[in-house]
């Protein structure tokens, strides 16, 4: 009886050192980002100590060892608390490679709390990579792109894919709209999109967002999709909506291998951006769209429409709306 008595204090002695060994252990200095909202990361009561929230059960269930957090891509890449946004996202590390006594990682302005479904940046797409190893060490750009008038949203480079599985952040997104996320990596290296096979390039659809944010999970593929990345068609932030239809000279002029064209809507309209040769001959169109008012810009790369780099020499851009015809002209050097 005595015997049973000591074994039964001793146990509970030893589950009482557990808890609390646990409890001390599961510290903010543990994740990244964890002193900005201090227990408020892993606890309902942002003073710690009592229930644990979504995120708090998700590292207490899972990602323990030793009763120490264990920060990594697998506990970043996932969603802890439903709001659309990875809590790699939420801590400011993407990659799941901050390590406990480095400084914080990325920009604590927009550190949220993985825990809280409440608690997020309006406007963040995360797309979620696995399986991205053949691409390991290449640049990977992201363009976030209004799917009804092809206007460029927001972009985002990832300067080179750390690892298999990462994660990338594009802005801006809206409630009430489609989009594409489009995104390459440059596979051989120079800098710029080349149509598959060169480069590989993914297109993911978001259809009829409802939300302020949006998550893709993307696993690597050999489906690409030749996105025309180039001629996607980008706002100008900041500059108003202009007195007048106006098409600029393109920049640079000369030219090689791309060049920018510029131009001013004052009214919604109908728009499109056509190059020809001096035979009038079309050789690409570079948008063709209903875009609202404001200043936007088309890059060409020099591709014809089946994707062949044209010879130099002068060509002619011109832009068209029901309102006005203007042309100008631009010269290829290569
Ligand atoms: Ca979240
Ligand atoms: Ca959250
Ligand atoms: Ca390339």
């Amino acid at each position: 009886m005595k015997k049973m008595r000591l074994y039964f204090m001793v146990s509970l002695f030893l589950f009482i050192v557990a808890v609390i060994g646990v409890a001390r252990n599961f510290r903010v200095n543990q994740i990244p980002n964890g002193s900005e909202n201090t227990c408020a990361n892993c606890h309902i009561n942002p003073a710690g100590g009592g229930a644990r929230n979504v995120f708090g059960i998700e590292v207490g269930t899972n990602f323990l060892s030793s009763g120490n957090v264990v920060w990594n891509i697998n506990l970043a890449s996932l969603d802890s608390d439903g709001d659309k946004v990875p809590n790699g996202v939420e801590l400011q590390d993407l990659f799941g490679t901050w390590m406990t006594g480095q400084p914080n990682p990325g920009d604590n302005t927009k550190v949220t709390l993985p825990g809280d479904a409440t608690s997020f940046k309006d406007g963040t797409v995360s797309v979620v990579f696995a399986g991205m190893t053949p691409h390991v060490g290449q640049k990977l750009e992201l363009r976030l792109v209004n799917q009804s008038n092809l206007v460029e949203i927001s972009r985002s480079v990832v300067n080179a894919i750390p690892a298999a599985a990462f994660i990338a952040v594009l802005t801006d997104l809206t409630p009430g709209s489609s989009y594409n996320v489009d995104f390459y990596a440059d596979h051989n290296n120079n800098g710029q999109y080349d149509a598959p096979p060169t480069d590989h390039a993914w297109r993911v659809a978001l259809n009829n967002v409802t939300d302020s944010t949006a998550m893709v999970n993307f696993t690597h593929n050999t489906s690409f999709t030749d996105i025309n990345w180039p001629t996607a068609i980008i706002a100008n932030p900041g500059s108003g909506i202009p007195g007048e239809f106006s098409l600029a000279q393109n920049y640079p002029n000369p030219f090689n291998p791309i060049t920018h064209i510029s131009f001013a809507l004052p009214k919604n309209s109908r728009v499109k951006v056509e190059v020809f040769n001096l035979n009038g001959q079309r050789i690409r169109s570079l948008a063709d769209n209903e875009i609202s008012a404001g200043n936007y810009t088309v890059t060409w790369d020099g591709l014809d429409q089946y994707g062949h780099q044209v010879s130099s020499g002068v060509y002619l851009y011109r832009l068209s709306t029901p309102d006005v015809i203007q042309s100008k002209r631009m010269l290829l050097v290569k």
